[in-house]
């Protein structure tokens, strides 16, 4: 089985193997970097599927950022182009440096500021991939548990703000992982 669920605050979090770029959510989340002018992986698949409208969109926002680049942690928002979701928003994950650089609280920063944007434009569903463990090198097990616990608490302190909130995993391994972190923070919070 390849899609679980939980309930959480009037949401759902739902754990999903496939790909971002194809997900009907109001918003997907992009793994970019500071630069936001694209790159490989997610950020290639999104702007290839979204064509040139995002790209005109960051490179617009690049020019309001102190530095012209956008800081690890933080995110921004675009439409979705001809994605079928019609919004994408930019973070930008940690690069992995052995994990005692703060690593862990820039990646749960990078999932609150995406879930604070989407709430603060009223959007009621949010898919993301998981950040930083392609090419930035964060190891996935470690990056699940900050993503999924991040994710858990502010579901339960915003309650009822989105209908649900997607994790997308691109390989088998990946979703497993996700979902047996899943199921460990359910169990250890009953
Ligand atoms: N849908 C869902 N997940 C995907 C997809 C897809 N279409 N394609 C890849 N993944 P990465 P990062 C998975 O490298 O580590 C870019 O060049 C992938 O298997 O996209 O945050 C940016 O411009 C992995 O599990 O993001 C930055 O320079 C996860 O998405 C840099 O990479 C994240 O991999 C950001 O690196």
């Amino acid at each position: 089985m390849s899609r679980v669920s939980v309930s959480v605050g009037g949401s759902v979090l739902e754990l999903v193997r496939g790909d971002i770029t194809q997900q009907d959510t109001d918003a997907i989340v992009n793994a970019a970097n500071p630069s936001l002018m694209g790159g490989g992986g997610v950020d290639g698949a999104i702007h290839r599927a979204g064509g040139p409208a995002i790209l005109e969109e960051c490179k617009q926002i690049v020019r309001t950022l102190p530095g012209g680049r956008l800081p690890p942690g933080c995110a921004v928002i675009t439409t979705g182009g001809k994605l079928r979701s019609r919004y994408v928003i930019h973070t930008v994950g940690p690069v992995w440096r052995g994990g005692v650089e703060g690593e862990d609280e820039v990646l749960a920063s990078a999932y609150r500021s995406s879930l604070a944007l989407a709430k603060e434009k009223g959007l009621r569903s949010v898919a993301f991939p998981s950040i930083s463990t392609g090419a930035y090198g964060f190891p996935v097990d470690r990056a699940a548990r900050v993503a999924l616990r991040t994710v858990l608490d502010f579901l339960r302190e915003n309650p009822g703000t989105f209908h649900v909130v997607r994790m997308v995993l691109w390989s088998a391994a990946d979703f497993e992982t996700y979902r047996k972190t899943l199921e460990e923070l359910a169990a250890s919070q009953q």
